[in-house]
């Protein structure tokens, strides 16, 4: 059965402007409308949402307008019948220019610099704490999109790179690939660790006490990934005992952080509201990939990005 409406389930409000958004349809030849939690589906229905719904098994296809389909329960899917589609490969850029700019900012102190101007003070750094990420390793673990995009640019501002993955291809930017079951010996003498997976069973907690005692004590965590993919409290931890050096975060357990989370309160902790996909044009990049779907369900075309 062909497709004949998409409807936009307002959770993408969470997101990107929703009317933007359901006007980047207009030449679509298919009909386009905002929808609630009491629409009701079937088969020659797509949806696009942030949020899962039982209701969306019915349908014909279903866009999940996320890179991490963590939320969504791909078996249902399966059982149902029901293609389900996720948002990566539009990431790259964004995420990949927030988690170089946590390193950075850890290297060169603009954050710091920053806490002081607020003060009007004219502060300088103890002569040992400026580096320069250039000549420093970099551990990316998961090199989809996101990893691939970290990796590209840390080796283009001169950094050596491992990377970790399951497969064994090789990946633009990476000098050395593991595999995860040598994720320690990737991270023991890394100067930054960015997360880039999937929250998985797999992944979650990969990072953990027995990781932060062996990274440097001069390492870096980044995480861009999901906030389970690190155990917070022994992050926390760690970095109160210094045990490590800091931390740029993205993602978090609890989101948004709660207010009395000790992370708000240590100098080398970088945090944003999860907004490292951010970007004036984030609707039309999502826009575009339901757009070729269409195109391709029409035609009977195997969907981009499938999930389950
Ligand atoms: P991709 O699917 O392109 O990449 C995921 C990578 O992780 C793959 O290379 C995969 O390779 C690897 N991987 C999977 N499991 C493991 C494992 N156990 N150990 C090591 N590597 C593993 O996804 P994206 O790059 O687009 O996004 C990655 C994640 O980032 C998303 O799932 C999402 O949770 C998060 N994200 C966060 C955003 C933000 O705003 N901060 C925005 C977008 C995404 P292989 O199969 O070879 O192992
Ligand atoms: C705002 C964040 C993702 O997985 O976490 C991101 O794509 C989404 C859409």
């Amino acid at each position: 059965e062909r497709l004949s409406q998409l409807y936009i389930h307002e959770s993408v409000s969470n997101v990107i402007p929703q009317d933007a958004f359901t006007s980047a349809f207009d030449e679509t030849p298919i009909e386009v409308e905002l929808v609630g939690d009491e629409k009701t589906y079937g088969k020659s229905d797509a949806v696009a949402t942030y949020v899962p719904r039982e209701a969306f098994l019915e349908a014909g296809w279903v866009h999940c307008i996320r890179a991490g389909y963590d939320a969504f329960d791909t078996n249902a899917y399966e059982e149902a019948g029901v293609p389900l589609t996720n948002s990566t490969g539009i990431h790259g850029s964004t995420v990949g220019e927030l988690a170089l700019s946590f390193m950075l900012s850890f290297a060169r102190l603009t954050h710091r610099y920053r806490e002081h101007q607020t003060q009007s003070h004219w502060w300088t750094p103890p002569y040992e704490r400026p580096f320069t990420i250039e000549n420093e390793r970099v551990c990316v673990v998961g090199l989809g999109t996101i990893g691939e995009a970290i990796a590209t640019r840390c080796d283009a501002l001169g950094m050596t790179v491992t990377g970790v993955r399951r497969s064994d291809d090789p990946v633009p930017g990476v000098t050395d690939l593991v595999s995860p079951n040598r994720l320690h010996e990737a991270i023991e003498d890394a100067r930054f660790v960015v997360l880039t997976v999937p929250h998985t069973p797999t992944t979650e907690g990969m990072l953990s006490d027995a990781e932060f005692e062996l990274m440097r004590e001069d390492a870096y965590v980044v995480n861009v990934a999901r906030g389970p993919v690190v155990d917070e409290d022994a992050l926390i931890t760690a970095l109160e005992e210094n045990e490590i050096a800091g931390a740029g975060l993205d993602v978090f357990e609890t989101e948004p952080l709660p207010e009395d989370s000790p992370l708000w309160d240590l100098d080398e902790v970088l945090i944003s509201p999860h907004k490292g996909s951010a970007t004036n044009r984030y609707h039309l990049d999502i826009a575009s990939l339901i757009k070729e779907n269409i195109r391709r369900y029409q035609s009977d075309d195997s969907l981009k990005n499938r999930v389950a």
